[in-house]
């Protein structure tokens, strides 16, 4: 880092800062987690210099002999990882992995079933501000207005009436287990294609800590920086007899040259997830979400579904005066990072809302269990019930920074030039 220092002090000193951050406040956002030291070097590496568009001994430049090795590990590992026929590593999202198999299958204009964002699902499946809902005909599923969660039977005879091309499985803010043989039942009630996006939980599925949708799905998307703990970035994982006209899709379909030092670092990650210390990992972030969330509920806030079996929950505030926005707001003066969210039925504003997410990866990457868990959600009660006082919120900033203290993120060579 002393070279950045000394050529581009401006930048060295946002990445400093953006380490201190990251390092002294309690990260709750459920789609963030801290990489190893072995994937940073891997993305901060040289193969960002290269050009490798094709695939690894089809390329349309030459050099790529070592891009190749890399491409080939973080394919075969994904294979390994999560039992599937074909992985492709080069999506650089989340996002550009849905577009592909959208792409591969689908035409404009095509009807497609996907969760509602407000729901708990993505903006890629198909909220109409995305692309998603410009160019395909989306409906809407939602979850059960008293369980809150996916009422499966009203989404097969949605599937029936509706008569979709595709079935989108997955979310982004849904705290339960997903039934994929439901799902599959519910596409082959209309001869659908099923997409699921593991994006969430893709880290808990590669340890076996929610069912795997791989036997019942057509295609899985995935990011790989979230549960999984890897590099930001994407993957798709299908059935063989999908792999060649989902590899043109991606590449030259919708992607140029692929990202070649981020799918290295994928391929250390991948090696990483394979380790049985990886599924210590996955049960400690259930272990935590369910104490932060047993420990907020117990202290009378609404847990969505109540509760969770997964390594994010939502707390929702609909029957409150304050929102998301106001809580996360307060959060963030305390030294606490989560996102306001809407949850189910949710009366207010995409940018207002009326929940709060909360989940447990990279708190769980940093060392804390179930006790800190506690801790924190007392931390959460104090800023929720002391909003105004910023005396209050000083105190509780501090009490995070302390805590933080005793959980060093990365070694003191990161942040020393
Ligand atoms: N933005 C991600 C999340 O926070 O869940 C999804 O893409």
């Amino acid at each position: 880092m002393s070279y950045l220092k000394e050529v581009d002090p401006e930048i060295f000193d946002a990445i400093l800062r953006e380490t201190e951050r990251e390092s002294d406040k309690l990260e709750l956002i459920a789609s963030e987690n801290f990489v190893s030291e072995a994937v940073l070097e891997a993305a901060g590496g040289v193969m960002t210099n290269k050009y490798a568009e094709g695939y690894p001994g089809k390329r349309y430049y030459g050099g790529c002999e070592f891009v190749d090795i890399a491409e080939d590990l973080a394919r075969e590992r994904a294979k390994q990882l999560f039992g599937c026929e074909h992985a492709n590593v080069q999506p650089h999202s989340g996002s550009q992995a849905n577009m592909a198999v959208y792409f591969a299958v689908l035409k404009p204009g095509d009807k497609v079933m996907g969760m509602d964002l407000s729901h708990g699902g993505h903006l890629t499946h198909g909220h109409p501000i995305n692309f998603s809902g410009f160019l395909f005909e989306f409906h809407g599923y939602q979850v059960d207005k008293d369980t809150e969660v996916i009422d499966y039977d009203n989404l097969i005879a949605m599937a029936k009436e509706i008569q979709p091309k595709m079935i989108v499985a997955g979310a982004s803010a849904y705290p339960r287990t997903l039934d994929f043989v439901k799902f599959r039942e519910a596409a082959d009630a209309c001869g659908a294609y099923l997409m699921v996006d593991i994006a969430h939980i893709a880290g808990l599925i590669a340890v076996g800590l929610h069912p795997s949708p791989i036997p019942y799905a057509d295609f899985v998307t995935t990011t790989t920086h979230k549960t999984l703990r890897g590099p930001r970035g994407g993957m798709i994982m299908c059935k063989e007899q999908y792999a060649a006209d989902l590899d043109r899709m991606v590449m030259p379909g919708i992607q140029g040259g692929p990202l070649m030092h981020i799918i290295a670092a994928k391929a250390v990650a991948f090696k990483e997830a394979l380790k049985p210390e990886f599924k210590e990992y996955q049960k400690r972030i259930l272990e935590n979400a369910r104490a932060m969330a047993e420990e907020l509920k117990n202290r009378g806030y609404h847990i969505v579904s109540g509760g969770t079996d997964t390594h994010l929950f939502l707390v929702s505030f609909l029957d409150k005066d304050y929102s998301g926005k106001k809580v996360e707001k307060a959060l963030d003066k305390a030294g606490i990072t989560a996102n306001k969210n809407t949850v189910p039925f949710d009366t207010r504003k995409p940018f207002v809302t009326s929940g709060l997410r909360i989940g447990t990866p990279a708190l769980t990457t940093r060392g804390m269990g179930v006790e800190e868990m506690k801790i924190i959600a007392g931390f959460i009660d104090k800023v929720i019930q002391n909003m105004k006082d910023d005396d209050v919120l000083e105190q509780v900033r501090k009490d995070v920074k302390a805590l933080c203290d005793k959980f060093p993120l990365y070694s003191e060579r990161m942040k020393q030039p």
